[in-house]
C-alpha cells in the first residue's frame, strides 16, 4: 500500500513541473490528458504493481521530453488514453515497456516487451506508417561506452512488433523531405575511429517496416555527438544541425539536407572532411536567434581590449547566420552573450563595427556590462549604454539611481524574478550621434538566456 501511494505521488509530482512553467514550446495539453477520476488511477495502479511484481521498478526515460515512468498517451485516437510503463525488472533482460489499455473503463495490462540494456533513454509516440496508431519508439542505453539501442513499436491487437531495431547515438524525428511524415532521424558516433554518420529512416510500405533510405558522413575525427537539431535553411527548407566536439574544446556543426531529392552534408569541406561551421575554443549552439523558424548558427569573434578596460576578461560578440541549400550564408544579427549573469544583447547594426564591451563590477549584487564604441582612430571608447544585473538587497533602489530604467520584458516577468535588470543610456557627444539608442530599443534588444532542456539535448 506504502509503494502504491508513494508511485501515485510520484506520477503526481513528475506531471507538476510542467504546469505553470511558462515555457512556450511546450505543449501542456499533452500532459493534462490524465484520468479525470481517482479510482481510475488506484485500479491502474494495482494493475502496474502487478506488472511490477517483487523485484520491479519504476525507470523512466532519462532523455528527451517524455521522462515519465507511467505515460498517458491514446495511441490509437480512440479518446482513451493507453498507459505506457517502464520498468526495470531483475531479468536477463530487465529494461520491460508495459502497454495499459482501458477496457470498460478498466485499465489491463495488454502486452510487455522485455529489451536488454542499462536504462531507458528515451521515448516518443509518432504514427510512422500513417494508419492512424501511434508507434512507440523506445531508446535504450546499454551502458556506459556502449551506444544505445532503439526500437520502433508498432501496436496491434496481436502485440508489438518490431518494425525497427538499431543502434544510435542521439535520434529525433523531422520532415527533412518536406513530404508532410516525419522521418525518423539517427545520429551515430563511432569512438573508435573518431567517426560519425546521420541516417534518416522511413517507413517502406511494402517492406512493413521502417527502412534506411538516406546518410551522409559527419566531419571526421569528432570525440563525441553533442546536439543534435532539426529547423530550416532559409526559403523553409528542413535540415538536421549536428554539433560534435572536436580537439576538446571546438564545437563543428554539420547541416545536413535533402537537395534535389539527394540527401548531402552542406556544410561539409569535402576535401578535408570537416565542416566549414565551427566555434574554437568557445561553447555556443545553434539556435533560432531570430525566432523566424530559420536555425541560425554562431560565428565567434573575440573583441580587441582596450587600454582602460576594467575587466581582464575575454569579450566576444556573436554573429548569427544561416544558410541555404547551397551553403550560401546570411548574417541575421550580432548578439553580446553575457553567461555569467544569463542574458544577451542585440547588438545595433550601427555599433557591430566598432563595439568594445567591459565588465564593472564594483558592488556586490550589482553585476555590470558596459557597451562602448570606439570613434575611428580613437584608443579610447566612449561609453554608450550599463546594463546592471540586481539581485542585493537594496536592488530596488539601485535600479532608480539616477538615469538607470528597469528592463521588464515578459521573460523577465516570468522568469528571474529574484533578479532585476536595469540599464544606463549615456548621453553621446553629437558627433557620435549616430550610435544613439532609445530605451526602448534597449528593452527589446535584451534577452534572457534560456536553457535548452527539451528535443535535440543528449543525456550526457
Ligand atoms: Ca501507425
Ligand atoms: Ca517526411
Ligand atoms: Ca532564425
Amino acid at each position: 500500500m506504502n509503494r502504491q501511494k508513494s508511485a501515485l505521488f510520484l506520477f503526481l509530482i513528475t506531471l507538476l513541473p510542467l504546469f505553470g512553467c511558462g515555457i512556450s514550446s511546450l505543449n501542456t495539453g499533452e500532459f493534462l490528458a490524465v484520468p479525470e477520476i481517482a479510482s481510475e488511477y488506484e485500479q491502474l495502479q494495482d494493475e502496474i504493481d502487478k506488472a511490477l511484481g517483487t523485484d520491479g521498478e519504476y525507470a523512466a526515460p532519462v532523455s528527451g521530453s517524455r521522462r515519465q515512468s507511467i505515460q498517458l498517451e491514446d495511441l490509437d485516437r480512440d479518446g482513451n488514453k493507453e498507459a505506457i510503463v517502464f520498468m526495470r525488472t531483475a531479468s536477463e533482460k530487465p529494461l520491460k515497456l508495459c502497454l495499459f489499455v482501458q477496457k470498460n473503463g478498466k485499465y489491463e495490462l495488454k502486452m510487455a516487451v522485455e529489451g536488454e540494456g542499462f536504462t531507458f533513454d528515451t521515448v516518443s509516440y509518432y504514427d510512422f506508417n500513417s494508419d492512424g496508431v501511434s508507434e512507440i519508439l523506445v531508446g535504450r542505453s546499454l551502458g556506459p561506452g556502449l551506444p544505445n539501442a532503439i526500437s520502433v513499436y508498432s501496436v496491434s491487437d496481436d502485440g508489438f512488433f518490431e518494425m525497427l531495431s538499431t543502434t544510435y547515438t542521439g535520434l529525433t524525428l523531422f520532415d527533412m523531405d518536406d513530404d508532410g511524415v516525419n522521418e525518423l532521424v539517427i545520429a551515430r558516433h563511432d569512438l573508435v575511429d573518431l567517426s560519425g554518420v546521420v541516417e534518416v529512416y522511413s517507413f517502406s510500405e511494402s517492406d512493413k517496416a521502417m527502412l534506411l533510405s538516406d546518410y551522409v558522413s559527419l566531419s571526421t575525427g569528432s570525440e563525441s555527438i553533442l546536439r543534435i537539431k532539426t529547423g530550416y535553411l532559409s526559403g523553409m527548407k528542413p535540415a538536421v544541425f549536428i554539433s560534435s566536439q572536436h580537439n576538446k574544446t571546438d564545437i563543428l556543426t554539420d547541416i545536413c539536407a535533402y537537395r534535389n531529392d539527394k540527401f548531402v552534408n552542406i556544410s561539409m569541406n569535402e576535401e578535408m572532411g570537416l565542416s566549414v561551421e565551427e566555434v574554437k575554443q568557445y561553447t555556443i549552439f545553434g539556435t533560432d536567434i531570430n525566432g523566424d523558424k530559420i536555425f541560425d548558427l554562431p560565428m565567434v569573434e573575440t573583441l580587441e581590449p582596450y587600454a582602460t578596460q576594467n575587466s581582464s576578461e575575454t569579450f566576444r560578440k556573436i554573429v548569427w547566420r544561416n544558410y541555404n541549400l547551397y551553403g550560401r550564408v546570411t548574417e541575421v544579427m550580432q548578439t553580446y552573450h553575457n553567461n555569467a549573469d544569463g542574458w544577451y544583447f542585440i547588438l545595433p547594426d550601427t555599433w557591430t563595427r566598432n563595439i568594445c564591451i567591459d565588465r564593472r563590477d564594483y558592488l556586490s549584487g550589482e553585476r555590470t556590462i558596459v557597451f562602448s564604441i570606439m570613434p575611428e582612430g580613437k584608443e579610447v571608447p566612449v561609453d554608450v549604454l550599463s546594463i546592471y544585473t540586481l539581485t542585493g538587497d537594496n536592488k530596488e533602489d539601485r535600479s532608480r539611481l539616477p538615469g538607470r530604467f528597469r528592463i521588464n520584458t515578459e521573460q523577465t516577468k516570468s522568469s528571474r524574478r529574484d533578479t532585476i535588470f536595469a540599464a544606463y543610456l549615456a548621453e553621446l557627444p553629437p558627433e557620435m550621434s549616430a550610435f544613439a539608442i532609445s530605451e526602448e530599443d534597449v528593452i527589446k534588444s535584451f534577452r534572457l538566456i534560456q536553457t535548452e532542456w527539451l528535443t535535440g539535448e543528449l543525456s550526457r
